[in-house]
């Protein structure tokens, strides 16, 4: 049975802009980001607050979301949509329906309202969630190098941290020569999968089949469409995984009906939140069908969300949740640790089990709004 959570009675809602530099450059096909100027969202209650992190990205070049359309979305539409109803984390979806889009807004939201109301009932994400674990097997995603050389150095030193397996980006001009060599150097052991945010077009089909010499866990999404995942996927045996087009759990099972991937990457943010990424997660396991948590840099808040999330039995493959310090020198909780086997620990507290360091979040606060509702 999974528990219910208690009501809270919504007093107002405060919405958090902050700025983390991130601890190195991250080069993808997404361009180069050294920085996340993220939303959070706390809710405060009669029982007390929760938080929510808004995993939108400064730019909207991941998926069309980006964190001002997100915050200005919260404030004008989310928010004022809500008035005079007793919101709480499982009603929100309904409230919200008739909103389009804007996923990673109101998963923010819903993360908040699941976290207050699970905190005053005393239980965990994870237990609410239907978690099998307490430890999550993570890996670690590499950006686009210089050279291939310096690759190889990072990816041993990330093996050596002990990270599960390792993600390398791929764009055109960064795909089969820096995957070859990393195969050659690191041997056959080392479970070593591939990510092109969307930067390939049908006419490259041929150039990245040259990738299932390499013995990939998998190729994740190099096109947009899922016509043209589902004719790559016919002429290659390497799995293909989907993170983009994974909107919500009818486009996840129109994607495996298609034949488009064998593999889904969930990130709640981009469906819209925990409750619907459970719902995939499920839907997933009915069909036999591995998932594992896609990260978004997520603070510590984020981070606790997605281990709770992660220790769900379908969650199969290892993780996109680093530690802590790949990602932040200074974080806005308790730094993940990494344990010695690659795992990372899922919080057991109440609600997502972590909170931000008041000191810390007023530190990198650029701005405050509170909104009763
Ligand atoms: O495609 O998985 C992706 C980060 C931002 C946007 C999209 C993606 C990513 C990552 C980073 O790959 C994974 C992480 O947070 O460790
Ligand atoms: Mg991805």
């Amino acid at each position: 049975m999974r528990p219910a959570p208690v009501q809270s009675i919504v007093m107002d809602i405060e919405l958090r802009r902050i700025h983390l530099p991130f601890a190195a450059p991250f080069h993808t096909a997404l361009g180069v980001q050294d920085n996340r100027d993220v939303l959070l969202v706390a809710v405060h209650t009669d029982t007390g607050t929760g938080w929510g992190e808004c995993v939108a990205m400064n730019e909207p070049i991941y998926t069309s979301e980006y964190v001002s359309g997100a915050h200005s979305v919260m404030r004008d539409v989310l928010l004022p949509q809500l008035t005079g109803s007793a919101v709480t984390a499982t009603n929100l979806g309904r409230l919200l329906e008739p909103i389009q889009g804007h996923r990673m807004a109101k998963a923010a939201l819903e993360m908040a309202l699941l976290d207050v109301e699970l905190r005053s009932s005393g239980v965990s994400l994870a237990t609410f969630l239907g978690a099998a674990t307490d430890r999550v097997a993570v890996g670690v995603a590499l950006g686009v190098d210089r050279d291939v050389a310096r690759l190889i150095d990072t990816v041993r030193r990330n093996i050596d941290r002990g990270y599960r397996r390792i993600k390398l980006k791929i764009v055109p001009g960064w795909d089969v020569e820096p995957v070859a060599a990393v195969r050659r150097a690191c041997g056959d052991e080392l479970v070593l999968q591939v990510d092109g945010n969307k930067a390939y077009g049908p006419s490259e089909m041929a150039r990245l089949s040259a990738l299932d010499a390499f013995g990939l866990a998998m190729i994740e999404q190099p096109f947009g469409d899922l016509a043209t995942h589902a004719s790559f996927a016919r002429t290659v045996k390497t799995p293909i995984c989907l993170d983009e087009s994974i909107s919500s759990t009818e486009a996840a099972r129109l994607a495996l009906t298609l034949g488009a991937c064998s593999i889904v990457n969930i990130k709640p943010g981009r469906v819209g939140g925990y409750l619907e990424a459970r719902r995939i997660h499920d839907m997933c396991v009915a069909r036999e069908v591995p998932v594992w948590c896609g990260g978004m840099f997520e603070t510590g808040i984020g981070r606790a969300g997605n281990l709770a999330l992660a220790a769900l039995p379908g969650f199969t493959l290892p993780s996109d949740i680093s530690e802590s310090s790949r990602y932040y020198d200074e974080d806005i909780t308790e730094p993940f640790v990494l344990e010695s086997d690659g795992t990372l620990q899922v919080p057991s507290g109440p609600g997502i089990g972590v909170v931000p360091d008041p000191d810390r979040v007023a530190e990198v606060t650029t701005s405050v709004e509170r909104f009763s509702i």
